[in-house]
C-alpha cells in the first residue's frame, strides 16, 4: 500500500475522461488500496483514480466523523441515473485543488447505481454529504472540477494563482479561504 502523489491543477490529466473497470483482479484491489492510502493521509473524504493519474472509474471515500469508525467505500463505474430539481449548496474542497474552498450548488439528492469489488450491482438514493461526495467524484470520472462551476472570474483568479505556482513551485493560495464546516 503507497501514498501516491495526487495530480494538482493545472494539471491537464485532471480534464480526460476515465475508462470503465472491466474486471476486480489483484491489480484494481491495489489500486484502491492505493488510493485510500492517499484519501487518508491527504486528508479527504473522497477520491477519484485519475486523483493519482489512473484513469479508471474507480471511487474511494469514507464520510465518517472523527470520532466514528471508519467507513471506507468503494464505487466502481458509479452512474447518476437521476437526480432531483431540489438543490442544496455546500461549501466544496478538492485534494487537486488543495487550499480553496467554494459554495457549490448541485441537485439535494441522486440516484446512484454502481458496481462493488465482488461485482455485484448497486443502485442507492444519496443525498445531503454523499450525494455531494458522489457528483465531485463522478464530476471527476468525467474530467470536470468543481471550479467549473463557480464564476468564470473566481475560477480564473483560482486558475492564475495555481499556474504561476506550477511554474515557479510556490504555493498557489497562502493564506486564502479556509473551509468554514468540519465533519465529526
Ligand atoms: O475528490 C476530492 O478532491 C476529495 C474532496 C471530496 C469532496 C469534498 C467536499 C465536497 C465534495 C467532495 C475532499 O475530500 S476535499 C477535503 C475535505 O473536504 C475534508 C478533508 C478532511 C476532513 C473533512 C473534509
Ligand atoms: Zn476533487
Amino acid at each position: 500500500m503507497a501514498v501516491r502523489d495526487l495530480l494538482i491543477l493545472p494539471d491537464k490529466r485532471l480534464r480526460q475522461k476515465s475508462e470503465a473497470v472491466q474486471t476486480v483482479d489483484p491489480a484494481l484491489r491495489a489500486l484502491i488500496d492505493d488510493m485510500f492510502a492517499t484519501m487518508y493521509a491527504a486528508p479527504g473524504i473522497g477520491l477519484a483514480a485519475i486523483q493519482i493519474g489512473v484513469p479508471q472509474r474507480v471511487v474511494t471515500m469514507d464520510l465518517a466523523g472523527k470520532e466514528d469508525p471508519p467507513q471506507p467505500q468503494v464505487f466502481l463505474n458509479p452512474e447518476i441515473v437521476s437526480s432531483s430539481e431540489e438543490k442544496s449548496t455546500y461549501e466544496e474542497g478538492c485534494l487537486s485543488i488543495p487550499e480553496y474552498y467554494e459554495e457549490v450548488e448541485r441537485p439535494a439528492a441522486v440516484k446512484v447505481k454502481y458496481m462493488d469489488l465482488d461485482g455485484k450491482a448497486h443502485e442507492i438514493e444519496a443525498t445531503g454529504l454523499l450525494a455531494t461526495c458522489l457528483q465531485h467524484e463522478i464530476d471527476h470520472l468525467n474530467g470536470v472540477l468543481f471550479i467549473d462551476y463557480i464564476s468564470k472570474l473566481k475560477r480564473d483568479m483560482v486558475m492564475k494563482k495555481f499556474k504561476k505556482a506550477a511554474k515557479t513551485g510556490g504555493k498557489p493560495l497562502a493564506n486564502d479561504k479556509e473551509p468554514s464546516h468540519h465533519i465529526g
